[in-house]
């Protein structure tokens, strides 16, 4: 026993001498695919106020980077994504923004709890944004719409969370 001992030493002092000898390690693989960033991209239909896609697709709890692009609508956008079942309550309080003196400043973003992620700014003609957040983790259909001034009827869609 101690004989094997001391040769599994030896061959160790032995082997992480070539070690030394050898070129540099690699560097680390790349992390795996659970650490992976979701990229999404949403663009927006010129003049019918409509987003590009009616319905776009994440696994439940993954990191999510969204391209809110606007590349040929002379019209202003933004986007907002909300809770199961919420888009008429947001619509409505897209409507009731119309009599706030402070609705521009603010991009047209109303506040509530049932906001899961906005974009940060309206998008013009040849502007975009870049809306990073993490999916909810309970599957379902998560709707999405621009609170402009009268959009959100036509301008809205799903964001399907699935298992
Ligand atoms: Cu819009």
């Amino acid at each position: 026993m101690k004989l094997l001992l001391i040769s599994l030493l030896s061959l160790s002092a032995l082997t992480s001498g070539f070690a030394q000898d050898a070129a540099p390690a690699a560097p680390a693989a790349p992390a795996p695919a659970a650490g992976a960033v979701t990229k999404l991209k949403l663009g927006v239909l010129p003049a019918v106020m409509k987003f590009d896609k009616a319905a776009l697709e994440v696994k439940a709890g993954a990191k999510v980077m969204l391209l809110f692009i606007n590349e040929k609508c002379p019209l202003q956008h933004n986007f907002l994504l909300v809770k199961p079942g919420k888009l008429a309550d947001m619509g409505a309080l897209a409507d009731k923004m119309l009599t706030d003196p402070q609705a521009m400043a603010k991009h047209y973003t109303p506040e509530s709890p049932e906001i899961l992620a906005h974009s940060s700014k309206l998008i013009g003609i040849g502007q975009s944004d870049i809306i990073e957040f993490t999916a909810p983790t309970a599957p379902g259909d998560y709707p999405y719409l621009c609170t402009f001034p009268g959009h959100w009827r036509l301008m809205n869609g799903v964001l399907k969370v699935v298992p």
